[in-house]
């Protein structure tokens, strides 16, 4: 069975548990606890050498990076495909995923803000949470701007189905709503979380209805479960 190293409220970890689902797949978790820093030890780094979650095992299969991850579960393993469309679509599915994957999610990583800002540039905690909002707000705001250029009205960022960008979207919007980012000023993107927290494979993938949850962690998606 697929084994994911996981973390209930990462939000790399979050887009393969809502890959998973979608896909139909079965798998297992082994929880790596963030905040106590298990994935800094020499035992997970042997594992996983980046020293990161999630970390994906499909027997001789094993990858470090969610991307890779659903691009592997698209050749691998039947529809419905997470990267759809023709070559224009495939593409524009990549650059927003892309978007979030490199040009907003690292910069909020606690290895960027906590141990190297903080930790080694000596910022102090407003510096560091002035830092992730402004990386925040300006990923959102090139997607909200990048959808708005595109004249089709879709469900989803790139059509009527779920894609790998909007699995890569409904987790940023979860830590945006963390940091307390008005989100105000991006309505498709809004809508496109609501969308989404519609559906069953993906409610069952978000932090709040995850087994390794604490029961009094914060319901951050709100009345949208
Ligand atoms: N590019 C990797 C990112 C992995 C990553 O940065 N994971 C975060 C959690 S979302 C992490 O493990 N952070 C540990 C840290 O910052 O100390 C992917 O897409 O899987």
């Amino acid at each position: 069975m697929i084994k994911l190293y996981d973390y209930y409220r990462a939000s790399s970890c979050y887009r393969l548990r809502i890959a998973l689902n979608i896909k139909g797949l079965d798998y297992e978790t082994v929880n790596v606890d963030l905040l106590k820093g298990e994935h800094k030890s020499a035992a997970y780094k042997k594992i996983n050498p980046l020293g990161t979650a999630p970390y994906f095992i499909d027997g001789e299969v094993e990858l470090n990076q969610s991307l890779a991850v659903m691009q592997y579960l698209d050749s691998a393993y039947a529809a419905p495909k997470l990267i759809y469309g023709d070559a224009k679509t495939q593409a524009e599915i990549w650059q927003l995923a892309l978007l979030i994957a490199t040009d907003i999610h690292p910069f909020g990583t606690p290895q960027v803000w906590k141990a190297y800002l903080m930790g080694v540039l000596d910022a102090d905690q407003a510096q560091a949470n002035a830092w992730v909002e402004h990386w925040i707000s300006r990923g959102l705001a090139t997607y909200e701007t990048m959808l708005t250029r595109t004249k089709a009205q879709y469900d989803f960022s790139c059509g009527e189905e779920i894609s790998m960008a909007d699995i890569c979207l409904l987790p940023q919007l979860y830590n945006a709503r963390r940091y307390k980012v008005d989100l105000a000023p991006y309505p498709k993107l809004l809508q496109i979380e609501k969308n989404m927290l519609h559906d069953a494979r993906v409610k069952k993938a978000t932090p709040e209805a995850h087994l390794d949850a604490p029961p009094e962690l914060e319901n951050i998606h709100g009345s949208m479960l």
